[in-house]
């Protein structure tokens, strides 16, 4: 099978709380986790393009949902980190809002949880995934910063923070830095992608099924009537 490639990537907007989304596609596949865990950086190296997403070492770097057009076909969704220590009550609750409303809006087909090879996934984590188990977004979990530990080790690490995240123990290393784990993402992309792309043409079959169906519904009905005026 030909390996599934990203051949363009563009930003498309910023949506705060209460705004518009952009135009759906059949597609979205959004990024989650604490802030600093390497979303941003996720997505660059994902498509190539070290300017794409703001990345910062700061925490906090992403306050929006950011939406990326892939391959003119899809979104990939850089969405704003949680666990942010420095952040106030307010700008907690923005966060809650604005992430609240992006996830219960039906818009992401699959989510990519990111957590920090090294460390136990925080309360905040563990919240987070119980959240995506409540919304049904699939997901896949994606163990980050694989680079900071011994090749021998990155396996174990990853597979064990997902099993104290209380998910199914298997996590993907992944580095931005050095592009460990991008192959196998790619491959991912590309399959949910193809899922995505199938179920959107079968919506669309069965939408122009139930169009003619209605059309030969009114023409049969229009014919009986016409008989029964004779
Ligand atoms: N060593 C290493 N550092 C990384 C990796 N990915 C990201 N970083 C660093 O981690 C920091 C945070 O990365 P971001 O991509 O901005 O993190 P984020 O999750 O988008 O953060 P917020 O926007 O605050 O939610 C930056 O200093 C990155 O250079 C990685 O794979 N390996
Ligand atoms: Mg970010």
């Amino acid at each position: 099978m030909k390996q599934f490639a990203i051949n363009q990537a563009s930003f498309v907007t910023s949506v705060g709380q209460g705004q518009k989304y952009p135009a759906p596609l059949a597609c979205e596949i959004a990024v989650v986790g604490r802030s600093n865990v390497g979303k941003s950086s996720l997505i660059n190296c994902l498509t190539n393009n070290y300017k794409l997403a703001k990345t910062s070492q700061t925490p906090g770097k992403t306050r929006l949902v950011n939406y990326f057009l892939l391959n003119n076909a899809f979104y990939l969704v850089d969405l704003p980190g949680y666990g942010f220590a420095k952040r106030s009550k307010s700008e907690r609750t923005e966060w809650g809002d604005l992430i609240g409303s992006y996830m219960s809006s039906g818009r992401p087909k699959h989510l990519f949880l990111l957590i920090d090879i090294r460390h136990e996934p925080s309360p905040e984590d563990r919240q987070m995934f119980q959240w995506t188990l409540h919304a049904g977004v699939p997901f896949t979990l994606v163990a980050t910063k694989a680079d900071k530990i011994g090749k021998s080790q990155r396996v174990i690490a990853a597979n064990k923070a997902a099993k104290l995240l209380g998910a199914p123990p298997f996590a993907l290393p992944f580095s931005a830095e050095e592009k460990i784990g991008r192959d196998a993402l790619m491959e991912r992309i590309g399959q949910i992608y193809e899922d995505a792309a199938q179920q959107a043409q079968r919506v669309n079959e069965t939408e122009l099924l139930f169009a003619s169906a209605a059309v030969t519904f009114a023409e049969a009905e229009a014919e009986s009537n016409e008989a029964e005026d004779v």
